[in-house]
């Protein structure tokens, strides 16, 4: 079963005015379709079809730079529709878990949104900003290039990621032209923080109660 491009969760122009309808059109409807539709010409007759997508990631450097770069792309790209929502924005309630984690991990909301914003800012050309759990549910916030992710055994630093910003122009060019930094402060008006603290419930089942 080839992979599926998802539908989005709400029409191209729900995220108005922080993300444009006319860049969601094209960056749903022509680059995520172009990464499923290379991922599934990649993996065609190969072992990998008919594996989970988290799987293929976890063991990306012992196939093809077009299995990592469009297998990344249709990856990246679902999760980043997922944890964004018309409804979303502000901080999470204080009775979510991501909520106590954040404030756990890095002191505060505040301190979580300027490390965050410092990691979508400085990611040099095109990549992603995230925010992950590890292994002993800990948080922590990284950045990697092109389509990676820290799903893959090539990322700097692995976990599982449950909050991602796509960083690549085409996420933001048409909208803010240069202006990343605020596109990246958009973006904290539209976070869908019911998704994002059930990512994080789900990342360590077996972990302690907050
Ligand atoms: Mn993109």
């Amino acid at each position: 079963m080839a992979f599926q491009l998802p539908d989005l969760p709400y029409a191209y122009d729900a995220l108005e005015p922080h993300v444009d309808a006319r860049t969601m059109e094209i960056h749903h409807s022509k680059h995520h379709n172009g990464y499923t539709n290379k991922l599934n010409a990649a993996i065609e007759g190969t072992e990998l079809e008919g594996m989970k997508i988290e799987d293929i990631l976890a063991n990306v450097s012992k196939y093809s730079m077009g299995v990592r770069n469009n297998g990344g792309g249709f990856y990246n790209h679902k999760l980043f529709w997922e944890i964004m929502s018309p409804d979303g924005g502000g901080e999470p309630s204080e009775r979510m878990n991501i909520h106590k984690a954040i404030v756990r991990d890095f002191g505060s909301f505040e301190n979580f949104k300027k490390e965050f914003s410092a990691a979508a800012g400085t990611r040099f050309g095109s990549g992603w900003a995230w925010l992950c759990v590890d292994s002993n549910d800990h948080l922590f916030v990284t950045s990697t290039p092109n389509q990676d992710n820290p799903l893959m055994d090539v990322a700097e630093q692995q976990g599982t990621p449950i909050l991602g910003l796509d960083v690549w122009e085409h996420a933001y060019y048409l909208n803010y032209q240069n202006r990343r930094p605020d596109y990246v402060s958009a973006f904290f008006n539209v976070i869908n923080w019911h998704e994002v603290t059930e990512r994080y419930n789900n990342a360590n089942p077996g972990a302690s109660d907050l």
